[in-house]
């Protein structure tokens, strides 16, 4: 049959251009739909002479049958794609963190407060809380400093503005944490072993000086507390705090209205080649004051010093926390520059824990 092979090439051109189902379902009823051109062919079959037919029959069928195999092709071709497709589409990474990243990044001050809960924890003390803005009683008189001393002047204290006709005297903002030490006492009585960090402030600002710094301050209270288990102590808190195997402390004499007798207390350390190395060389480094409670301030926390004694230890954090990780700038700490913040913070998710290594 004549033109058979141009009706050929219109069909699988068409299938080949079909670009979706119902591009290919036009086809397929164009060619071999019920009114459909092939099939039309095959009914006209009918009418030829036998020998006409003979030839012309199998070429149609032939030609229904591939035009049918190119359908499904084309159309298995075009399922291929939106599969592959899709697929690209869909795509995900599975060994890409589960949560995004934590933008923020934890400050030395709060680090610093964490290896050291984490180490006194260790040592079997509870960490106690108070309020920053406290009564003079709790700030002085229970700790034994009396109205004339230095530290009660205008010059150090922060006073609180009082109502007009107030004559009571102000409240200040905490000078210590000591005042959370008397209510821990009250609160809890003895035998007890709490520390105390947190904020205090202090009217005083230079180089090494910021009016608002923290503390941490810790109390020991037993039948039988000595100088030598606050030795031990802060041997063993040292030892873990700066990660070195040995430590060298050095008490000398001094004097503070809460203990009696009291102690300040130097690190051994080396500044070899402008690098701080704690426990070796000949250097020292004062880190701490400590003593044992004086009877007044047992008696002011509600506790018998007939029965009970104690020793009890203060240090800045913000200077260990220096001393520690090589921070220059005392001020730095306090101006949120998101620079220095992102150089000397740490990990958002490693919690200090004596387990892992303190700061890793
Ligand atoms: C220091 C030095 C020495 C201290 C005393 C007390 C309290 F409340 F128990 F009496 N808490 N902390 C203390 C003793 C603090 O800081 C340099």
């Amino acid at each position: 049959m004549d033109g058979l092979e141009a009706v050929r090439a219109r069909y699988l051109d068409a299938i080949a251009a079909a670009a979706d189902e119902d591009a290919i379902e036009a086809v397929r009823v164009a060619a071999l739909g019920r009114k459909g051109e092939i099939s039309l062919k095959m009914r006209e079959l009918g009418a030829m002479d036998p020998e006409a037919r003979k030839a012309a029959g199998p070429a149609l069928n032939a030609l229904k049958d591939e035009i049918d195999a190119a359908l499904r092709a084309r159309r298995a071709a075009l399922a291929d794609a939106a599969l592959e497709a899709r697929l690209a589409a869909e795509w995900l990474d599975v060994t890409l963190p589960g949560r995004p990243r934590p933008q923020g990044s934890i400050h030395p001050v709060s680090q610093v407060t964490e290896e050291l809960v984490a180490i006194f924890a260790d040592l079997g003390f509870a960490v106690a809380e108070g309020p920053q803005v406290e009564s003079d009683w709790f700030n002085f008189d229970a700790l034994n400093i009396p109205p004339e001393h230095p530290a009660r002047q205008e010059h150090d204290t922060f006073f609180m503005a009082r109502a007009a006709g107030d004559d009571r005297p102000p409240h200040v903002l905490r000078t210590h944490t000591s005042p959370v030490q008397i209510r821990a006492m009250l609160a809890q009585g003895a035998p007890l072993r709490v520390i105390a960090p947190g904020r205090v402030y202090r009217m005083d600002m230079d180089q090494t000086h910021t009016p608002m710094f923290h503390q941490v301050e810790g109390l020991a209270i037993d039948r039988d507390i000595s100088m030598a288990h606050l030795k031990w102590v802060l041997e063993e808190a040292c030892r873990a705090f700066f990660e070195v195997d040995r430590v060298d402390l050095r008490f000398r004499a001094s004097h503070f209205p809460f203990t009696e007798p009291s102690a300040e207390v130097d690190i051994r350390c080396s500044w070899a080649g402008g690098q701080l190395r704690i426990g070796e060389g000949d250097g020292w480094l004062e880190i701490l004051g400590s003593g044992m409670v004086h009877p007044k301030v047992l008696a002011a926390g509600g506790i018998d010093p007939e029965a009970w004694q104690g020793f009890a230890f203060g240090l800045g954090i913000d200077r260990i926390a220096m001393l520690k990780y090589g921070i220059p700038d005392l001020r730095a700490f306090f101006e949120s520059d998101l620079r220095w913040l992102r150089h000397y913070g740490f990990a958002a998710l490693d919690v200090p824990g004596l387990a892992g290594g303190l700061s890793r």
